[in-house]
C-alpha cells in the first residue's frame, strides 16, 4: 500500500446546519429550534467510496454527544435552546489517511430583519477542499470510484 507520488486529488465538500424556528420556547424542554448539520459533498459524489465514517461531536447538554453516522447522509437532526462549536471528524477508507477535523458554529438565531419579515429557516453553510496529496494506492483507488 504504497503512495502515489505526484497525485494531487481535490474533494470538494460543503458542511454546516440549516435551523427552524418553532414560534416558541417549548414548556417541556425549552427548546426553541429545530436543526441539522451535515456533511456532503459539493458536486453531489458518492463519497462513500472514500469516507469511511463521519463523527460530529455535539454539546455535553445533549445525550450521546459524539454521533458517528457510517453512511450517507453524514447529518445530525436535533432540536435546542442554544448555539455551540461543532466538531466534524471525517475518517477515510485507508486508515492511513489521517482524518480531517473541521468545525461548525451551529447557527440558529435570525438576523433581527429576517425574524421582523417572518423568517423561520436559515442556513449557515461553508465550503471547503480536502486535498489528498500523494494519497495511499488504496485511498487513490477510493478517490477515483467516487
Ligand atoms: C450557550 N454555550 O450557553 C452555549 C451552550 C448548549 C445548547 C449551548 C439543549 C440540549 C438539551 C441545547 O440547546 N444545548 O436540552 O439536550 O448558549
Amino acid at each position: 500500500n504504497s503512495r502515489v507520488k505526484g497525485t494531487v486529488i481535490t474533494k470538494p465538500v460543503i458542511f454546516g446546519n440549516k435551523s427552524s424556528y418553532f414560534g416558541k420556547k417549548r414548556e417541556s424542554d425549552g427548546h426553541t429550534h429545530s436543526w441539522t448539520c451535515y456533511f456532503k459533498s459539493f458536486n453531489n459524489e458518492d463519497v462513500s467510496s472514500y469516507i469511511k465514517k463521519v463523527q460530529f461531536k455535539l454539546h455535553e447538554s445533549y445525550a450521546n454527544p459524539t454521533r458517528v453516522l457510517s453512511k450517507p447522509p453524514y447529518e445530525v437532526n436535533e432540536t435546542g435552546w442554544g448555539e455551540f462549536e461543532i466538531q466534524i471528524k471525517v475518517y477515510f477508507m485507508d486508515p492511513v489517511e489521517r482524518p480531517v477535523t473541521l468545525y461548525h458554529l451551529l447557527k440558529l438565531f435570525q438576523t433581527e430583519a429576517a425574524l421582523a419579515s417572518g423568517k423561520k429557516n436559515l442556513v449557515s453553510e461553508y465550503y471547503d477542499e480536502i486535498i489528498f496529496q500523494d494519497p495511499t494506492q488504496m485511498m487513490h483507488q477510493c478517490l477515483l470510484s467516487a
